[in-house]
Protein backbone atom coordinates (compact mmCIF):
# COMPACT_ATOMS: atom_id res chain seq x y z
CA UNK A 1 0.00 0.00 0.00
CA UNK A 2 1.32 3.42 -1.16
CA UNK A 3 2.19 6.62 1.61
CA UNK A 4 -0.68 8.15 -0.24
CA UNK A 5 -3.24 5.13 0.15
CA UNK A 6 -2.25 5.30 3.70
CA UNK A 7 -2.86 8.81 4.39
CA UNK A 8 -5.98 8.15 2.81
CA UNK A 9 -7.05 5.63 4.87
CA UNK A 10 -7.70 7.22 8.44
CA UNK A 11 -8.86 10.20 9.93
CA UNK A 12 -9.72 13.82 9.23
CA UNK A 13 -8.83 13.82 5.13
CA UNK A 14 -10.50 10.25 4.19
CA UNK A 15 -13.10 12.17 5.90
CA UNK A 16 -13.14 14.97 3.39
CA UNK A 17 -12.76 13.10 0.33
CA UNK A 18 -15.73 11.04 1.19
CA UNK A 19 -17.46 13.98 0.58
CA UNK A 20 -17.90 14.35 -3.05
CA UNK A 21 -21.29 15.00 -3.19
CA UNK A 22 -23.27 18.21 -4.38
CA UNK A 23 -22.98 20.54 -7.00
CA UNK A 24 -21.48 23.60 -5.59
CA UNK A 25 -21.73 26.14 -8.03
CA UNK A 26 -23.63 29.20 -6.55
CA UNK A 27 -24.97 30.48 -10.08
CA UNK A 28 -26.34 27.31 -10.44
CA UNK A 29 -27.91 26.96 -6.86
CA UNK A 30 -29.49 29.95 -6.86
CA UNK A 31 -31.57 28.74 -9.43
CA UNK A 32 -32.24 25.29 -8.03
CA UNK A 33 -32.19 25.89 -4.54
CA UNK A 34 -36.42 26.16 -3.46
CA UNK A 35 -36.65 26.67 -0.17
CA UNK A 36 -40.39 25.77 1.19
CA UNK A 37 -40.91 28.24 4.68
CA UNK A 38 -41.94 25.86 7.28
CA UNK A 39 -42.73 25.79 10.98
CA UNK A 40 -41.68 23.27 12.17
CA UNK A 41 -38.12 22.13 12.50
CA UNK A 42 -37.36 19.70 9.82
CA UNK A 43 -37.66 15.95 10.32
CA UNK A 44 -34.35 15.20 9.98
CA UNK A 45 -32.80 14.81 13.52
CA UNK A 46 -31.17 17.30 15.68
CA UNK A 47 -29.73 21.10 15.96
CA UNK A 48 -26.98 20.25 14.51
CA UNK A 49 -27.34 18.11 11.43
CA UNK A 50 -30.09 20.96 10.23
CA UNK A 51 -26.76 23.12 10.67
CA UNK A 52 -24.88 20.93 8.69
CA UNK A 53 -27.24 21.28 5.96
CA UNK A 54 -28.36 24.57 6.26
CA UNK A 55 -24.38 25.03 5.16
CA UNK A 56 -24.45 22.75 2.83
CA UNK A 57 -23.17 24.28 0.00
CA UNK A 58 -19.86 26.06 1.49
CA UNK A 59 -19.31 22.87 3.28
CA UNK A 60 -19.38 20.93 0.11
CA UNK A 61 -16.92 23.88 -1.56
CA UNK A 62 -14.42 23.44 0.69
CA UNK A 63 -14.71 19.68 1.73
CA UNK A 64 -15.12 18.67 -1.67
CA UNK A 65 -12.13 20.74 -2.63
CA UNK A 66 -10.05 19.89 0.35
CA UNK A 67 -10.25 16.02 -0.53
CA UNK A 68 -9.11 16.78 -4.09
CA UNK A 69 -6.29 18.48 -2.78
CA UNK A 70 -4.81 15.35 -1.47
CA UNK A 71 -5.38 12.97 -4.20
CA UNK A 72 -1.73 11.91 -5.34
CA UNK A 73 -0.59 13.76 -2.44
CA UNK A 74 2.22 11.86 0.39
CA UNK A 75 3.40 15.33 1.84
CA UNK A 76 2.54 19.15 2.57
CA UNK A 77 4.25 21.31 0.29
CA UNK A 78 4.10 25.17 -0.83
CA UNK A 79 1.64 24.27 -3.66
CA UNK A 80 -0.72 22.37 -1.53
CA UNK A 81 -1.16 25.26 0.93
CA UNK A 82 -1.95 27.68 -1.99
CA UNK A 83 -4.91 25.53 -3.10
CA UNK A 84 -5.89 25.68 0.00
CA UNK A 85 -5.81 29.39 0.70
CA UNK A 86 -7.14 29.28 -3.09
CA UNK A 87 -10.29 27.39 -1.55
CA UNK A 88 -10.89 29.70 1.36
CA UNK A 89 -10.88 32.52 -0.91
CA UNK A 90 -13.92 31.17 -2.98
CA UNK A 91 -15.33 30.37 0.11
CA UNK A 92 -15.65 33.96 0.81
CA UNK A 93 -13.37 33.58 3.67
CA UNK A 94 -11.55 36.85 2.92
CA UNK A 95 -7.97 38.05 2.30
CA UNK A 96 -7.30 38.68 5.15
CA UNK A 97 -8.65 35.83 7.49
CA UNK A 98 -7.50 33.49 5.05
CA UNK A 99 -3.60 35.09 4.98
CA UNK A 100 -4.08 34.16 9.21
CA UNK A 101 -4.79 30.85 8.39
CA UNK A 102 -2.01 30.11 6.18
CA UNK A 103 0.35 31.83 7.69
CA UNK A 104 -0.20 29.47 10.42
CA UNK A 105 -0.06 26.38 8.81
CA UNK A 106 3.11 27.54 7.23
CA UNK A 107 4.75 28.49 10.43
CA UNK A 108 3.48 24.97 11.89
CA UNK A 109 5.07 22.98 8.93
CA UNK A 110 7.91 24.85 9.00
CA UNK A 111 8.39 23.92 12.68
CA UNK A 112 7.88 20.46 11.55
CA UNK A 113 4.25 19.57 13.68
CA UNK A 114 2.36 18.88 11.24
CA UNK A 115 3.22 15.22 9.94
CA UNK A 116 0.12 14.54 7.55
CA UNK A 117 -2.18 15.64 5.75
CA UNK A 118 -5.07 14.60 8.13
CA UNK A 119 -2.78 16.63 10.93
CA UNK A 120 -2.68 19.69 8.45
CA UNK A 121 -6.58 19.77 7.88
CA UNK A 122 -6.69 19.12 12.37
CA UNK A 123 -4.77 22.58 12.09
CA UNK A 124 -6.56 24.04 9.94
CA UNK A 125 -10.06 23.34 11.44
CA UNK A 126 -8.22 24.38 14.88
CA UNK A 127 -6.82 28.16 13.06
CA UNK A 128 -10.74 28.69 11.76
CA UNK A 129 -12.33 28.44 15.39
CA UNK A 130 -9.57 30.45 16.64
CA UNK A 131 -10.96 33.39 13.83
CA UNK A 132 -14.29 33.03 14.96
CA UNK A 133 -13.93 31.86 18.84
CA UNK A 134 -13.94 35.61 19.83
CA UNK A 135 -16.77 37.24 18.39
CA UNK A 136 -18.67 34.50 19.37
CA UNK A 137 -20.76 36.69 22.11
CA UNK A 138 -24.48 35.35 22.51
CA UNK A 139 -26.76 37.92 22.73
CA UNK A 140 -27.75 38.13 26.24
CA UNK A 141 -30.77 39.93 27.74
CA UNK A 142 -30.64 41.12 31.19
CA UNK A 143 -33.72 39.70 33.93
CA UNK A 144 -35.72 41.72 35.96
CA UNK A 145 -33.92 45.17 34.64
CA UNK A 146 -38.07 46.54 34.88
CA UNK A 147 -38.16 48.60 31.63
CA UNK A 148 -37.70 46.89 28.07
CA UNK A 149 -34.61 45.40 25.86
CA UNK A 150 -34.45 47.19 22.49
CA UNK A 151 -33.32 45.32 19.97
CA UNK A 152 -33.47 47.91 16.47
CA UNK A 153 -32.92 45.82 13.73
CA UNK A 154 -31.05 47.37 10.64
CA UNK A 155 -29.73 46.55 7.48
CA UNK A 156 -29.85 46.80 3.53
CA UNK A 157 -33.00 45.51 1.79
CA UNK A 158 -34.00 42.36 1.88
CA UNK A 159 -31.29 41.22 4.01
CA UNK A 160 -33.83 39.36 6.42
CA UNK A 161 -34.58 41.77 9.05
CA UNK A 162 -38.12 41.37 8.78
CA UNK A 163 -37.64 37.40 9.06
CA UNK A 164 -35.02 38.03 11.32
CA UNK A 165 -37.53 39.63 13.90
CA UNK A 166 -40.10 36.83 13.79
CA UNK A 167 -37.92 34.47 14.59
CA UNK A 168 -36.12 35.97 17.04
CA UNK A 169 -40.44 36.72 18.80
CA UNK A 170 -40.76 33.17 18.78
CA UNK A 171 -37.40 32.06 20.74
CA UNK A 172 -37.67 34.94 23.16
CA UNK A 173 -41.59 33.55 23.96
CA UNK A 174 -39.91 30.37 24.46
CA UNK A 175 -37.42 31.55 27.06
CA UNK A 176 -40.71 32.94 28.78
CA UNK A 177 -39.92 36.49 27.70
CA UNK A 178 -42.91 38.74 26.94
CA UNK A 179 -42.70 40.30 23.00
CA UNK A 180 -43.59 43.49 20.93
CA UNK A 181 -42.61 44.50 17.81
CA UNK A 182 -42.26 48.13 16.15
CA UNK A 183 -43.23 48.76 12.74
CA UNK A 184 -40.55 50.99 12.13
CA UNK A 185 -40.57 49.98 8.19
CA UNK A 186 -42.85 52.92 7.15
CA UNK A 187 -41.31 53.25 3.73
CA UNK A 188 -42.15 49.67 1.66
CA UNK A 189 -45.82 49.37 1.00
CA UNK A 190 -46.04 46.11 2.64
CA UNK A 191 -43.52 45.80 5.19
CA UNK A 192 -46.04 46.91 8.17
CA UNK A 193 -48.21 44.02 6.91
CA UNK A 194 -45.33 41.31 6.44
CA UNK A 195 -44.62 42.53 10.15
CA UNK A 196 -47.96 42.20 11.31
CA UNK A 197 -48.25 38.27 10.13
CA UNK A 198 -45.24 37.67 12.51
CA UNK A 199 -46.84 39.20 15.20
CA UNK A 200 -50.09 37.00 14.36
CA UNK A 201 -48.00 33.57 13.95
CA UNK A 202 -46.01 34.59 17.73
CA UNK A 203 -48.82 36.25 19.08
CA UNK A 204 -47.85 39.19 19.88
CA UNK A 205 -48.53 43.10 19.62
CA UNK A 206 -46.94 44.91 16.76
CA UNK A 207 -46.96 49.03 17.11
CA UNK A 208 -48.00 50.18 13.75
CA UNK A 209 -49.08 53.57 11.85
CA UNK A 210 -49.61 54.07 8.38
CA UNK A 211 -47.04 53.90 5.70
CA UNK A 212 -44.89 56.70 5.07
CA UNK A 213 -45.63 57.94 8.71
CA UNK A 214 -42.16 58.89 10.85
CA UNK A 215 -40.12 55.77 11.29
CA UNK A 216 -38.62 57.59 14.79
CA UNK A 217 -42.28 58.23 15.66
CA UNK A 218 -43.59 54.88 15.61
CA UNK A 219 -40.49 53.46 17.56
CA UNK A 220 -40.74 56.24 20.03
CA UNK A 221 -44.81 55.32 20.63
CA UNK A 222 -43.89 51.46 20.63
CA UNK A 223 -41.14 52.24 23.51
CA UNK A 224 -43.93 54.05 24.90
CA UNK A 225 -45.88 51.42 24.94
CA UNK A 226 -43.65 48.48 26.07
CA UNK A 227 -42.24 50.51 29.11
CA UNK A 228 -45.99 51.20 30.32
CA UNK A 229 -46.79 47.61 29.77
CA UNK A 230 -43.79 46.01 31.29
CA UNK A 231 -43.01 44.05 28.15
CA UNK A 232 -39.38 42.02 28.38
CA UNK A 233 -38.38 42.65 24.54
CA UNK A 234 -39.41 45.39 21.87
CA UNK A 235 -37.96 44.21 18.65
CA UNK A 236 -38.11 47.45 16.16
CA UNK A 237 -38.05 47.13 12.23
CA UNK A 238 -36.45 49.49 9.99
CA UNK A 239 -37.05 49.96 6.22
CA UNK A 240 -34.33 48.40 4.11
CA UNK A 241 -31.51 50.61 3.09
CA UNK A 242 -27.69 51.49 2.03
CA UNK A 243 -25.25 53.11 3.83
CA UNK A 244 -24.67 55.37 0.78
CA UNK A 245 -28.51 57.49 1.32
CA UNK A 246 -27.23 59.54 3.43
CA UNK A 247 -30.80 60.55 4.30
CA UNK A 248 -31.71 56.98 5.02
CA UNK A 249 -28.69 56.53 7.77
CA UNK A 250 -29.65 60.03 9.55
CA UNK A 251 -33.22 58.55 9.95
CA UNK A 252 -31.65 55.75 12.20
CA UNK A 253 -29.80 57.79 14.23
CA UNK A 254 -32.55 59.75 14.92
CA UNK A 255 -34.43 56.71 16.09
CA UNK A 256 -31.67 56.04 18.48
CA UNK A 257 -31.36 59.69 19.78
CA UNK A 258 -35.60 59.96 20.36
CA UNK A 259 -35.46 56.25 21.84
CA UNK A 260 -32.90 57.99 24.63
CA UNK A 261 -35.59 59.90 25.80
CA UNK A 262 -37.60 57.54 27.34
CA UNK A 263 -34.37 55.49 28.08
CA UNK A 264 -31.20 56.18 27.48
CA UNK A 265 -29.81 52.90 27.11
CA UNK A 266 -31.85 52.18 24.14
CA UNK A 267 -31.42 50.57 21.80
CA UNK A 268 -29.65 48.25 24.03
CA UNK A 269 -28.76 46.20 20.89
CA UNK A 270 -28.63 48.10 17.20
CA UNK A 271 -28.06 44.98 15.35
CA UNK A 272 -27.25 44.89 11.39
CA UNK A 273 -28.44 41.48 9.46
CA UNK A 274 -26.82 40.57 6.35
CA UNK A 275 -27.38 38.42 3.47
CA UNK A 276 -24.57 35.83 3.40
CA UNK A 277 -25.02 34.80 -0.22
CA UNK A 278 -23.61 38.67 -1.15
CA UNK A 279 -20.14 37.63 -0.18
CA UNK A 280 -17.34 40.26 0.53
CA UNK A 281 -20.40 42.73 0.33
CA UNK A 282 -21.79 41.66 3.66
CA UNK A 283 -18.26 42.92 4.96
CA UNK A 284 -18.80 46.17 3.60
CA UNK A 285 -22.33 46.73 4.68
CA UNK A 286 -21.04 45.90 7.83
CA UNK A 287 -18.30 48.52 8.13
CA UNK A 288 -19.96 51.25 6.85
CA UNK A 289 -22.86 50.61 8.84
CA UNK A 290 -20.51 50.44 11.63
CA UNK A 291 -19.56 53.68 10.68
CA UNK A 292 -22.55 55.61 10.37
CA UNK A 293 -24.61 54.64 13.42
CA UNK A 294 -22.77 51.70 15.98
CA UNK A 295 -23.61 48.15 15.41
CA UNK A 296 -23.44 46.28 18.91
CA UNK A 297 -23.95 42.82 17.08
CA UNK A 298 -24.25 41.37 13.83
CA UNK A 299 -26.91 38.38 12.64
CA UNK A 300 -26.00 36.54 9.02
CA UNK A 301 -29.02 35.16 7.36
CA UNK A 302 -29.44 32.87 4.36
CA UNK A 303 -25.96 30.59 4.93
CA UNK A 304 -28.18 27.81 3.51
CA UNK A 305 -28.28 27.83 -0.45
CA UNK A 306 -25.30 29.70 -0.45
CA UNK A 307 -21.37 28.91 -0.84
CA UNK A 308 -20.12 32.03 0.31
CA UNK A 309 -20.33 31.04 4.52
CA UNK A 310 -16.57 31.64 4.66
CA UNK A 311 -17.92 35.61 4.61
CA UNK A 312 -18.26 35.09 8.80
CA UNK A 313 -14.40 34.74 9.06
CA UNK A 314 -13.65 38.10 7.20
CA UNK A 315 -16.10 39.29 9.40
CA UNK A 316 -14.79 38.24 12.15
CA UNK A 317 -11.17 39.32 11.63
CA UNK A 318 -12.08 42.62 10.20
CA UNK A 319 -14.93 44.08 12.48
CA UNK A 320 -14.45 41.82 15.73
CA UNK A 321 -18.07 42.65 16.05
CA UNK A 322 -20.37 39.87 17.58
CA UNK A 323 -21.52 37.96 15.78
CA UNK A 324 -25.09 36.74 17.39
CA UNK A 325 -27.50 35.14 15.30
CA UNK A 326 -27.20 32.90 12.01
CA UNK A 327 -30.17 32.45 9.48
CA UNK A 328 -30.27 28.96 8.13
CA UNK A 329 -33.86 28.80 6.27
CA UNK A 330 -37.05 30.76 5.90
CA UNK A 331 -38.91 28.95 8.38
CA UNK A 332 -39.69 30.54 11.83
CA UNK A 333 -37.06 27.83 13.50
CA UNK A 334 -34.33 28.21 11.75
CA UNK A 335 -31.98 30.34 13.36
CA UNK A 336 -29.58 29.61 15.61
CA UNK A 337 -27.21 31.52 17.98
CA UNK A 338 -23.93 31.37 16.74
CA UNK A 339 -21.31 29.13 17.62
CA UNK A 340 -18.08 29.17 16.73
CA UNK A 341 -16.91 25.82 17.29
CA UNK A 342 -20.27 24.62 15.92
CA UNK A 343 -20.41 26.28 12.40
CA UNK A 344 -16.49 24.95 12.02
CA UNK A 345 -17.47 21.76 12.60
CA UNK A 346 -20.98 22.23 10.65
CA UNK A 347 -18.65 23.42 7.55
CA UNK A 348 -15.90 20.72 7.75
CA UNK A 349 -18.35 17.62 8.43
CA UNK A 350 -18.64 15.11 6.14
CA UNK A 351 -22.06 14.32 4.85
CA UNK A 352 -23.23 10.88 6.81
CA UNK A 353 -21.92 12.47 10.13
N1 LIG B 1 -33.10 30.95 2.60
C1 LIG B 1 -33.24 31.90 3.52
N2 LIG B 1 -34.06 32.92 3.26
C2 LIG B 1 -34.17 33.87 4.20
C3 LIG B 1 -33.46 33.83 5.42
N3 LIG B 1 -33.79 34.94 6.12
C4 LIG B 1 -34.69 35.63 5.36
N4 LIG B 1 -34.92 34.99 4.20
C5 LIG B 1 -35.80 35.40 3.08
O1 LIG B 1 -35.30 36.59 2.53
C6 LIG B 1 -36.38 37.35 1.98
C7 LIG B 1 -36.31 38.79 2.53
O2 LIG B 1 -36.54 38.72 3.92
P1 LIG B 1 -37.13 39.95 4.74
O3 LIG B 1 -37.17 39.52 6.15
O4 LIG B 1 -38.36 40.46 4.13
O5 LIG B 1 -35.96 40.99 4.52
P2 LIG B 1 -35.90 42.49 5.01
O6 LIG B 1 -34.48 42.76 5.36
O7 LIG B 1 -36.92 42.75 6.03
O8 LIG B 1 -36.25 43.24 3.65
P3 LIG B 1 -36.77 44.76 3.46
O9 LIG B 1 -37.85 44.98 4.44
O10 LIG B 1 -37.22 44.82 2.04
O11 LIG B 1 -35.58 45.63 3.68
C8 LIG B 1 -37.65 36.63 2.39
O12 LIG B 1 -38.09 35.89 1.30
C9 LIG B 1 -37.21 35.71 3.52
O13 LIG B 1 -37.99 34.56 3.62
C10 LIG B 1 -32.57 32.73 5.65
O14 LIG B 1 -31.87 32.59 6.66
N5 LIG B 1 -32.51 31.79 4.65
MG1 LIG C 1 -38.42 44.11 6.16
Amino acid sequence: MSDTENTEQKGLFSRLKNTLTGNNKDTQADSETVIEPRDKPSQNGGFFARLKQGLNRTRTGLTKGLARLGIGKTGIDDELLEDIETLLLMADVGVEATREIISDLEKRVSHAQLEDLDMLFQALQEDMQKLLGPVEQPLVIPENTGKPFVLLMIGMNGAGKTTTIGKLAKRFQGEGKSVMLAAGDTFRAAAVEQLKVWGQRNDVPVVAQKTGSDSASVIYDALQSATAKGVDVLIADTAGRLHTQDNLMSELEKVQRVMGKIDAEAPHETMIIVDASIGQNALNQVEQFHQAVGLSGISVTKLDGTAKGGILFAIAKKTGLPIRYIGIGEGIDDLRVFHAGEFVEALLSREED
